[in-house]
């Protein structure tokens, strides 16, 4: 029999968003363009050269204008928390200039007025894959050291204007995706194909030293903030028993648990110098940088959506559907419509994983299930019936009581996409992810009207009862 699942008092229960993915309006209030104004297709399409009218992020679903409303109905939820980002190029339209965009600010000011009139916590993250175009096309984002001062001082900006209304912050969005989608995270403007490993591990490396900057920031500047890092965490499991899956599935594990060792020890470890070694790498650090990333995180955050596989056999590598991050399909488990593959286990074994590999307190700040949903009418009322999304929800919550039972400390889970946004790897709205249906189409038709699915209800009562429905 297993022990009842309770949640800590005071647990953040809420929903996550990012700003390119809904808030639209991509060229008002003095906003200056991002690398996502310009992938119509995400990251399964070439960027174009000037924002085109496919691209459904342009508009998003208008929550510029409309997040009063949104909150208004994430408040009715009971959401403790709301995660969501800054556009950097709202507050820096082009990222290398003196001074901000007030009217960016202000814009932000009004949404934290919104927050707190409904008593949920915010939970900011800087960067969320929205690096000004300007620095992608003038440095190649990344690969240029120069980045860590603009960084830098959009972050101190941030600090400084609502360090005293935002206790939680994340620096940047999925951190260890750079490697892989080098334009969409790290704004770097060289197709990924020209790009050398020597250029890519450097930029991975300004970026975490550019975290453990604003780190080093916040401490002087907002001393109540609490920092965390956010990476996109994959568990991994041996295709087979042998010794030689189960040390590709350690090599696969070491390439996305360095950005967390880094974070959390504030220094490279040994296993990732030796890969540096044996590519013939040899990367520029500084003894600034060196002091910099000894400035380590308060918590440790992360999206969790698919467990995969790892083989050593080059006969058994084949990618697995949608899956940026490489390792190969599990053939124990079901996927998503998108190839994503459903694992609530999982969850409860990352959860481990990380904890006793950091002791930080974790926070899952994205989980949820993409689907096509269907607007019906039950009783007079347009809804959607997403008992798939009810469920998939429902299982991932309990390995995370799961998690909770096992001793590791959890702050908070906020769903992603709480209200249906533009998806981020296929730039569509039809890859649906909210308690919140929006009424626009893949072909930018629509009312942007909202109408709650049933899960709005569902996750409502898990929130009232603190998880003891689930
Ligand atoms: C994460 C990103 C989000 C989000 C989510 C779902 O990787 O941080 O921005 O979009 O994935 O992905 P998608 O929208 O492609 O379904």
């Amino acid at each position: 029999m297993s022990t009842q699942i309770t949640f800590p008092d005071g647990f953040l229960w809420g929903g996550a968003t990012a700003a390119n993915q809904l808030e639209g309006a991509y060229d008002q209030g003095g906003k200056g363009l991002s690398v996502q104004d310009v992938m119509p297709r995400g990251i399964v399409g070439p960027r174009t050269a000037e924002p085109t009218p496919d691209n459904l992020k342009l508009v998003g679903i208008d929550h510029y204008h409309r997040y009063a409303e949104d909150i208004a109905l994430f408040a009715e939820m009971g959401f403790k928390t709301y995660r969501f980002s800054i556009a950097w190029s709202r507050i820096f339209p082009l990222g290398d200039e003196e001074a901000p965009n007030e009217e960016g600010l202000a814009f932000y000011d009004r949404l934290l007025d919104e927050l707190e009139k409904h008593g949920i916590e915010p939970l900011v993250t800087i960067s969320h894959y929205e690096t000004p175009l300007h620095l992608a096309e003038t440095y190649d984002g990344w690969t240029d050291r120069r980045m860590i001062g603009f960084y830098e001082r959009y972050a101190r900006t941030l600090f400084e204007r609502f360090g005293s209304r935002v206790t939680y912050w994340l620096t940047f969005n999925e951190i260890n995706s750079l490697l892989h989608a080098p334009f969409m995270s790290g704004g770097i403007n060289t197709p990924k194909d020209e790009l050398d490993e020597q250029t890519l591990y450097q930029a991975m490396h300004h970026e975490l030293v550019a975290s453990a900057r604003a780190t080093r920031i916040a401490r002087e500047v907002a001393p109540n903030a609490q920092i965390g890092c956010m990476v996109l965490s994959m568990p991994v499991y041996p295709l087979s028993p042998s010794p030689a899956d189960a040390l590709a599935v350690m090599d696969f594990d070491h390439s996305n648990l360095v950005y967390g060792d880094v974070h959390t020890r504030g220094a490279y470890p040994g296993y990732f110098l030796r890969t540096l070694r044996e590519k013939g790498i040899e990367l520029e650090i500084t003894d600034q940088d060196r002091e910099d990333l000894a400035h380590t995180v308060d918590f440790v955050s992360f999206s969790y959506y698919m467990s995969v596989a790892a083989t050593a056999d080059p006969a058994k590598k084949v990618s697995g559907e949608g899956n940026i991050m490489g390792g190969v399909p599990n053939p124990t488990l079901e996927a998503s419509e998108w190839g994503w593959q459903i694992d609530p286990v999982g969850l409860r074994i990352v959860l481990n994983q990380f904890w006793d590999r950091w002791q930080k307190p974790l926070f899952i700040v994205e989980n949820g299930l993409g689907a096509k949903d269907q607007l019906v009418e039950v009783d007079g009322v347009k809804t959607v019936v997403d008992d798939y999304r009810i469920a998939y929800l429902n299982d991932h919550l309990v390995q995370v009581g799961e998690a909770v039972l096992d001793g590791v400390d959890v702050l908070g889970y906020t769903t992603w996409g709480c209200i249906d946004l533009v998806s981020a790897s296929t730039a569509q709205l039809s890859k649906r992810y909210g308690f919140i249906y929006v009424d626009r189409n893949d072909d930018g038709s629509g009312t942007l009207e909202r109408f709650k699915k049933k899960s709005f209800d569902w996750y409502t009562e898990v929130i009232r009862t603190n998880g003891a429905s689930l």
